[in-house]
């Protein structure tokens, strides 16, 4: 295996921090079940515009490959080698704020988290039999939930064209053939063993083997990010009782992504902010400021329509569920009080 060649113009992290020094130190390492730099960094040798450019393909990923993921990781979340993550799941400690009493600017408001099995690998490393049990035992506990979580698994292998493509347009769906997904491997046997799972409000989802093997995810319509909140906590608590989640004391939750690491939460809001969308620059300053990200109106790698974005966190590890949620609704505070003063 050869030092990778990266464009001039390529500013991945991965490019930025393997060097040939560290990629002299990995080049021959393979994780407790096989994983190899070589599957680690090939979406972003593939793909010289991402962002990142890394996955894991099993937890013991992060340790052995270390020198190229530790300053990845210290740069997208600001957390240092040294530091440890703190989760604060118990209880619903946030004071929500009134953002948008006339309902004027929030759309819908969204939060998920990514959580893999213990003891299988990732996403980018599983085999075939295992992702299939990871879909059977994950689908098992989801059909018992309770109350309003309570609903019905669609394997995608089994589901209609058509609605595959309206769940998709109305966000409850993942889209299919990410580019970078691919490369990593992730998307191997393709659509065997993925499938989603909702309840009949489609306010609580589970997405089955996607880039993680479960997002689970709370949404509804307006802006109550208190309400979306307390029903994915509830969630959790329900599947946390019979699924023991891949965790790490020093990195949290662990994930496929580097950036999902740590809560593997993304709280966000769809905002319509049509004027402060053409001045780019003050946009950028509010949402930097609050440690926000920017994305388009069907997600990440998509652009915005009609002045609608999708405002959540960047960090997701090194912070606490509270604090993101904290971060959020100041951040959308400044951006609707912008919008606003134009
Ligand atoms: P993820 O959030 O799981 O990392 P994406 O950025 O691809 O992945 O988003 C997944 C889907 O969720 C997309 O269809 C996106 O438009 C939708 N989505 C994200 N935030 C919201 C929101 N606040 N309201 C409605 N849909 C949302
Ligand atoms: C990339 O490197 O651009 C893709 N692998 C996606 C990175 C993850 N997304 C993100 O920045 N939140």
């Amino acid at each position: 295996m050869c030092y990778p060649k990266f464009p001039e113009e390529c500013t991945s992290l991965l490019s930025k921090y393997l060097t040939p020094e560290v990629f002299d130190v990995l080049k021959d390492k393979r994780t407790s079940t096989g994983f190899t730099l070589n599957q680690a960094i090939r979406s972003g040798v593939e793909h010289p515009d991402s962002g990142i450019g890394v996955y894991a393909g099993d937890a013991d990923s992060y340790p052995t490959f270390a020198p190229l993921m530790d300053p990845i990781i210290e740069e997208y979340h600001g957390f240092k080698p040294h530091s440890c993550h703190k989760i604060n799941l118990k209880s619903n400690h946030f004071i929500p704020k009134i953002l948008d009493p006339e309902g004027k600017y929030i759309l819908s408001t969204r939060i998920r988290v990514g959580r893999n099995l213990k003891g299988y690998p990732l996403g980018p490393g599983i085999s075939r039999e295992q992702r299939l049990e990871v879909a059977q035992k994950v689908r098992q506990v989801l059909t018992v939930l309770p109350d309003d979580l309570s609903g019905m698994f669609y394997p995608l292998s089994e589901m209609e064209a058509s609605i595959k493509r309206s769940l998709i347009k109305d966000h409850f769906l993942f889209k299919e053939g990410d580019r970078f997904l691919e490369a990593a491997g992730v998307n191997r046997h393709w659509p065997e063993g993925r499938g989603i799972f909702h309840n009949k409000d489609k306010n609580f989802l589970v997405w089955v083997n996607e880039e993680d093997q479960l997002r689970i995810i709370s949404m509804e319509k307006g802006g109550d990010i208190s309400s979306v909140y307390a029903r994915l906590l509830k969630a959790l608590r329900h599947l946390e009782t019979t699924l023991e989640f891949e965790f790490d004391e020093r990195l949290g939750y662990i994930t496929s992504c580097p950036t999902n690491l740590g809560t593997a939460m993304r709280a966000s809001v769809h905002i319509a902010l049509p004027k402060l969308g053409e001045r780019k620059k003050q946009f950028h300053r509010i949402t930097k400021k609050h440690h926000l990200q920017i994305r388009g109106i069907h997600g990440e790698h998509s652009t915005s329509k009609e002045g609608i974005y999708d405002i959540s966190n960047k960090r997701r590890l090194g912070v606490t569920e509270p604090q993101i949620l904290h971060d959020l609704t100041e951040g959308v505070y400044a951006l609707i009080h912008a919008e606003k003063q134009i």
